[in-house]
């Protein structure tokens, strides 16, 4: 049995990761391949304890460092607990978020070098990476109004204009520095355009053979 594959979904807030996981989830298990979705912050019971942490309360109550050691521990505990053992058996796994995400926010959004970064992910995970990495990229006037519609906002909803902006090159920048591990995909579009995107990417990449997923 040969062994699964890991691809992350990243971007800034709004790109509409949670809306591509399940049609790109839906379209891999279309050709009989064993998918598991999955987010971080969180994933295994300990990673969504941590996710609570991260999340509720006011946004100063971390800071950029101990942000970045409680990510850490989670993506330790998702990756031990869940997605190891399944790519081990042979499934696929799409996360909603991983390593990417704590160097744009924590890093260039936040301000810890990237260095530092690079070295809490080596002592957490040594030289695990995922096989794939598609950044969702959108101005993020856009992005930010697709989410203001919801109730409450989160810690880093409510993080300001500059911050985000940050982030987006950022993001940029992490897809520009490593072509063949990251597609950075225009996430402007329709959804179905996007999928679309999504798919002509991990079936070039992973060669695989997919159909857009039926709605
Ligand atoms: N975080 C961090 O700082 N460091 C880290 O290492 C990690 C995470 C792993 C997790 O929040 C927070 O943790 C996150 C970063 C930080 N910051 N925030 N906020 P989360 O998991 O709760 O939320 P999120 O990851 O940011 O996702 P999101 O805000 O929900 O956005 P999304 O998943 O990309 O978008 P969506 O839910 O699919 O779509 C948003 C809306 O747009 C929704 O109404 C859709 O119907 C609509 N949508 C989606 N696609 C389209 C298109 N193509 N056109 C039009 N409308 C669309």
């Amino acid at each position: 049995m040969s062994r699964g594959r890991l691809i992350t979904i990243e971007g800034g807030e709004g790109a509409g990761k949670s809306t591509q996981v399940p049609l790109l989830v839906a379209a891999l298990e279309g050709v009989g391949i064993r998918t598991l979705a999955t987010r971080e912050p969180g994933g295994s019971p300990g990673g969504e304890a941590i996710r609570r942490l991260l999340l509720e309360g006011e946004g100063e109550r971390w800071d950029a460092a101990s942000e970045a050691l409680l990510l850490m521990a989670a993506r330790r505990d998702h990756v031990a607990k869940l997605i190891e053992p399944a790519l081990a058996r042979g499934v696929w796994v799409v996360s909603d978020r991983f390593a990417d995400s704590t160097l744009a926010y924590q890093g260039y959004g936040r301000g810890l070098a990237v260095a530092d970064i690079a070295m809490l992910h080596r002592f957490g995970l040594g030289n695990f990476v995922p096989d794939l990495t598609v950044i969702l990229d959108l101005p993020i006037e856009i992005g930010l109004a697709r989410v203001s519609a919801r109730a409450s906002a989160d810690r880093f909803e409510r993080l300001d204009h500059a911050f985000h902006q940050r982030l987006r090159n950022g993001f940029r920048e992490i897809a520009a520095a490593e072509p063949a591990r990251y597609v950075l995909i225009d996430a402007a579009g329709e959804p179905e355009m996007v999928h679309r995107a999504i798919l002509s990417a991990v079936m070039q990449r992973l060669r695989v053979s997919l159909k857009p997923a039926q709605k």
